[in-house]
């Protein structure tokens, strides 16, 4: 038995349609207190997966919109329960209206992510695919778009299976050894089970790898500009963005708090932050934004370290080339090219020490497309990975890990020459973890926690 579950799943707001969602036993049947097909029957009459015209009512009765409804049969459904939506007008008033009627008809309110529990919990979709629906949705970028895709169609839980299954005969090898000792069984191939576990880690291992790219591609990377005030740093977020986000002045210390931006560059997603100019500030508030700038670079994974070229280093310059020295990655930026450069020949030197130094003017946007080979160059580098084949997730990548740690103990007491007992513990360990993806062998908390990510009507 499963109460039945109502929700709004469009947004709330004027559009030209808004659906109504619901599932459970009762679906259908709370469905037909509040809508009236045109034709006459009642909806449970109708054929299932037609789409029928009728009018919404509201719980006093009257007609409150013309809409459409379309019913699926348990277990022919999205949730695997009865399942109906309510194709209306895209009005809050109507929508609103049209839910209250729902609950009133005894429906309840559904959780975030209630249908794709229940999908998952009747077996539609494994763990993976679950988490394949959510990202999907949340998708900024094309490659991330093609992955959950392809995650959603079970990339990612095939391999798994795969894994999974090679393991288990492996098992049941090792148990039927164990459990009829006197018995003639093929007696262990020990270069055959070495394979069968070295052959589990190389896919697992490979998978891994793809969940450091899989994080770039779904958080981006957090990237500081900093300099010393009037380098132009500002100017460069502006000219990078294309419109005039930061306010760009000839006065030094313009920029006090740092300005946030999300930017494609070297197609890779930058959460580009513009930040105050590194000096000895007076005032109060340009000295928290000077420690807001210190503190965005040293947690940045790139740093965009600008600096005026039409001028020497200064104290100032070198507390910049400090800062960008001991930051994740750096890429120095010699500014207002358009200007004749003025550096001097140990200034260039202190700047080259950082590594990559790209030449631009800001204000006339020149010189951009070095920075984005530079982005490009640093994180986007490898042979594309297949899509559906990155691991967006941390929960899954720390399942990941802890299969490979489990293997690879097994395969220490293999070949130390433990007994099939030892090895089998490991083996069954990391067949556990590797249940987790797919949801073999989740825990119900961990379950609730991934559903709880879902917006309501999902
Ligand atoms: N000639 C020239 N001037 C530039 C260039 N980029 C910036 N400027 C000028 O340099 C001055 C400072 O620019 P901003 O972008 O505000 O500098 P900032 O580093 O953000 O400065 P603070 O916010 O004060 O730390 C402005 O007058 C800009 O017009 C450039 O490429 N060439
Ligand atoms: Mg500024």
């Amino acid at each position: 038995m499963s109460d039945t579950i109502a929700a709004l799943s469009t947004l709330m707001g004027r559009s030209a349609i808004g659906i109504l969602r619901m599932s459970g036993d009762d679906a259908v049947a709370v469905a037909e207190r509040v809508f009236r097909p045109d034709n006459g029957r009642s909806l449970g009459a109708c054929r299932a997966r037609s789409i029928i015209n009728g009018a919404l009512l509201a719980d006093s009765g009257e007609v409150i919109d013309q809409c459409l409804a379309i019913f699926c049969r348990a277990p022919h459904s999205y949730t695997g329960e009865e399942t109906v939506e309510l194709q209306c007008h895209g009005s809050p008033t109507v929508l609103a209206a049209g839910l209250r009627s729902l609950f009133a008809a005894g429906a309840r309110q559904a959780l975030r992510g209630e249908f794709t529990k229940r999908a998952f919990l009747n077996g539609k979709l494994d763990l993976a695919q679950s988490e394949a629906v959510i990202d999907l949705i949340d998708a900024e970028t094309e490659e991330m778009m093609k992955n959950a895709a392809a995650q959603l169609g079970g990339a990612v839980s095939q391999r798994m299976e795969e894994v999974y299954s090679k393991l288990t005969d492996l098992m049941s090898h090792f148990h039927a050894v164990i459990d009829y000792p006197d018995e003639e069984i093929e007696a262990f191939e020990i270069p055959a089970v070495q394979e069968a576990i070295s052959g589990a880690e190389e896919t697992l291992r490979a998978l891994l790898k793809t969940f450091e790219r899989g994080r770039i591609a779904r958080e981006g990377v957090s990237c500081a500009i900093i300099g010393r005030p009037n380098a132009g740093k500002s100017s460069l977020l502006n000219a990078l963005l294309g419109y005039d986000r930061a306010i760009v002045t000839d006065i030094p210390g313009t920029t006090r708090d740092t300005v946030e931006e999300k930017l494609m560059l070297g197609g890779v997603m930058l959460r580009l932050a513009d930040t105050a100019g590194l000096r000895e500030a007076s005032d109060e508030v340009e000295k928290l934004g000077v420690e807001r700038a210190r503190r965005a670079a040293a947690q940045a994974e790139l740093v965009f370290a600008v600096f005026d070229a039409s001028r020497p280093l200064d104290a100032e310059d070198r507390s910049v080339i400090e800062a960008a020295a001991n930051a994740k990655r750096a890429v120095a930026v010699l500014n207002k090219s358009d200007l004749p450069r003025a550096l001097s020949a140990e200034d260039e030197k202190a700047i080259s020490a950082l590594g990559r130094v790209c030449s631009v003017s800001a204000r006339e946007g020149r010189g951009l497309e070095a920075l984005d080979d530079a982005v490009k160059e640093m994180f986007a580098a490898g042979a594309p990975v297949p899509a559906g084949e990155m691991i967006t997730n941390e929960r899954q990548a720390d399942a990941l890990r802890r299969a490979l740690e489990a293997l690879g103990r097994a395969e220490k007491a293999f070949s130390a020459g433990y007994t099939p007992d030892a090895v089998l513990t490991d083996v069954e360990e990391a067949m556990s973890a590797i249940g987790e993806i797919t949801g073999r062998t989740v825990r119900e908390d961990i379950t609730a926690r991934i559903f709880e990510r879902f917006c309501v009507g999902k």
